[in-house]
C-alpha cells in the first residue's frame, strides 16, 4: 500500500476469543437497557461528563476523516426556553396540519404529541450540525464525503456515549429544524441534523411496552 502521509503504528489490542464473547456480551447486555426518554429531572449533570462524551463522539469514523460535524450544547434556560417555542410552534403545525395518518398512526404507540416540557427541564439539549463543507485557513470551501452517514454514525456514538455514563437521551427531530441555526447562531454551511435531549429520567419516568426485532430479522449470514 502506498502511503501518502506518515503513518504510526496501529497499537491494535488483540484479545482472547473467550474475552471477546464475555465483553460482546456483556456490552449487548448493557446497551440493551438503553430508552428513549421523554420525561427528564431538572437534576444537573456536571459539563465534564458531557464534555467526555462528546470527545468520544468525536472520535467517530467519518468520510475522508473530514469530521463534518458540530455539537451545540445548550444549558442556557434562555435558550433553551427560546428553543421549545420554536419547536413546539413546528410541531403543532406537524401533529394538526402536515403529518400523514399514516405517520399520525406509526407514532401512536409512542403517545408523542405536540408538547414539548423536556426541552427545558433537560439540563442539556445537544443540537447537532451537519456541516456541508468545511474551510480551510484562508476561508476556502472544503468539500465533505458522505457527511450525513459521519454526522449519523457520530451522534450513534455520542447516544452510546452518553448511556455507558449514565444518562438518559431523546433524539428529537422537530421538522423543519432551521431554527436551531438562527437561535444558536450556526453558519449558512450547516445544516441542523438533530437535537439531542440529554439528562437523568425524571423519577416516575415511564416508556412504551415496544421491543427490538431478533437477530434474524436484522441480519443474515451468507
Ligand atoms: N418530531 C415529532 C414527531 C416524531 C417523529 C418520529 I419518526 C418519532 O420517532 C417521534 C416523534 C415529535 O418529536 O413529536
Amino acid at each position: 500500500m502506498s502511503k501518502t502521509s506518515d503513518s504510526v503504528p496501529l497499537n491494535f489490542q488483540y484479545r482472547k476469543e473467550a474475552e471477546m464473547l464475555e465483553r460482546s456480551t456483556e456490552f449487548y447486555q448493557q446497551m440493551k437497557s438503553r430508552r428513549t426518554v421523554r420525561e427528564f429531572s431538572a437534576k444537573s449533570v456536571p459539563r465534564a461528563i458531557i464534555e467526555n462524551c462528546l470527545r468520544t463522539a468525536g472520535t467517530s469514523v467519518s468520510g475522508a476523516n473530514l469530521q463534518p460535524w458540530h455539537f451545540a450544547v445548550v444549558s442556557d434556560p434562555a435558550i433553551k426556553k427560546k428553543i421549545r417555542v420554536a419547536a413546539e410552534k413546528e410541531e403543532k403545525l406537524f401533529y394538526e396540519e402536515k403529518a400523514p395518518q399514516e405517520w399520525l398512526d406509526a407514532l401512536a404507540p409512542l403517545g408523542t404529541d405536540a408538547n414539548k416540557p423536556f426541552l427545558e427541564t433537560a439540563p442539556y439539549l445537544i443540537a447537532i450540525f451537519q456541516q456541508r463543507f468545511g474551510e480551510t485557513a484562508d476561508g476556502g470551501k472544503v468539500k465533505h464525503y458522505y457527511a450525513t452517514e459521519s454526522v449519523g454514525i457520530a451522534t450513534g456514538m455520542l447516544i452510546t456515549a452518553l448511556h455507558e455514563a449514565g444518562l438518559a437521551s431523546l433524539t428529537h427531530t422537530p421538522s423543519p429544524m432551521a431554527f436551531l441555526s438562527e437561535i444558536l447562531g450556526r453558519p449558512r454551511s450547516e445544516r441542523p441534523f438533530l437535537l439531542l435531549v440529554v439528562g437523568y429520567p425524571a423519577e416516575d419516568a415511564e416508556v412504551p411496552d415496544i421491543d427490538k426485532k431478533q437477530l434474524d430479522e436484522i441480519a443474515s449470514f451468507h
